[in-house]
């Protein structure tokens, strides 16, 4: 059955969360009124900083994949964090982690990019079982950082579908102290338990494949607008990168047009999902 928290603004959500990376997100959402997260790819540190500074006024989140910045320092996870602040929005690094619980604390503690100091949440791929969730839990939890599964993806030919999803989602529920929620295609309100059963979870879905004038890349990459994705399918934060800072990552102009965009098209379908009646 399908439960109410679709149609709960962000703020009443709030209560519905103990995890310290979940409240802030919801929190920054409401505050902010935007659902937009910009995911910011680009392989240098002026493009990277540029981009954040240029979106940050309407996103709540910032997603990064710091292993693909060619001159990264620790004074750039400073300048990060500075604009954290400065902006108000959440870091989010997309490290997908995939290996056994002592091999992930060790990336995500350590290593060069220290993941765990700076990033308030970050993910993981389901496929090894719950000992992923508390190799990265040892060293997240008590930092306060929370943790999204990954239970669908947006590329054409993805395997996590069907009972992948489903007992990845019942991996979630019984570690709800630190996993705050999924990287999926729609909500997983219901999945993985009994049709008559009441499903009290209120998980965040960040949803990334998000695209208004493309409908996906040539490396099988797929595009649906924030409509779809907010409205249609019960996600709750849209990810958006190349949408926002195509192939020019200095055309600061044209990336807060298209950040202001974004924004705007998520506010709407969010206000219209929660306005619903259905
Ligand atoms: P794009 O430029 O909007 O296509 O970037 C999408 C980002 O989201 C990129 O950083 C991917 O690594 C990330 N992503 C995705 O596109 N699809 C998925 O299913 C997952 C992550 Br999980």
């Amino acid at each position: 059955m399908m439960a109410s928290f679709l149609r709960q603004t962000y703020g009443q959500r709030i209560h519905n969360h103990n995890n310290p990376a979940a409240k802030l997100l919801l929190e920054t959402m409401e505050r902010k009124k935007t659902n937009l997260a910009v995911s910011v790819d680009v392989t240098k540190s002026k493009d990277f900083l540029a981009i954040i500074d240029a979106v940050g006024p309407f996103v709540c989140l910032i997603k990064t994949h710091v292993d693909i910045i060619e001159d990264f320092d620790q004074l750039l996870i400073k300048q990060l964090q500075d604009f954290s602040v400065k902006h108000d929005f959440v870091i989010f690094e997309d490290r997908k982690f995939a290996d056994i619980g002592n091999t992930v604390a060790l990336q995500y503690s350590s290593g060069v990019h220290k993941i765990a100091s700076w990033s308030h949440i970050t993910n993981a791929h389901p496929v090894p079982g719950p000992s992923i969730i508390s190799g990265l839990s040892s060293i997240g939890l008590p930092l306060g950082r929370g943790l999204l599964l990954l239970t669908e993806m947006s590329t054409k030919g993805t395997l996590a579908v069907g009972s992948y999803t489903e007992e990845a989602v019942r991996m979630a529920r019984a570690h709800r102290d630190f996993v705050i929620g999924f990287i999926a295609q729609r909500s997983m309100q219901g999945i993985g338990i009994q049709a008559d059963t009441v499903d009290g979870d209120d998980f965040l879905v960040l949803t990334p494949g998000v695209g208004l004038d493309a409908k996906g890349d040539s490396m099988g990459q797929q595009y649906r607008t924030p409509r779809q994705v907010i409205l249609e399918s019960g996600c709750d934060v849209i990810i958006v990168g190349r949408g926002i800072y195509g192939k020019d990552p200095s055309f600061v102009d044209g990336i807060r047009v298209q950040a202001k965009r974004y924004m705007e098209a998520g506010w709407e379908a969010y206000q219209e999902r929660v306005s619903s009646q259905a």
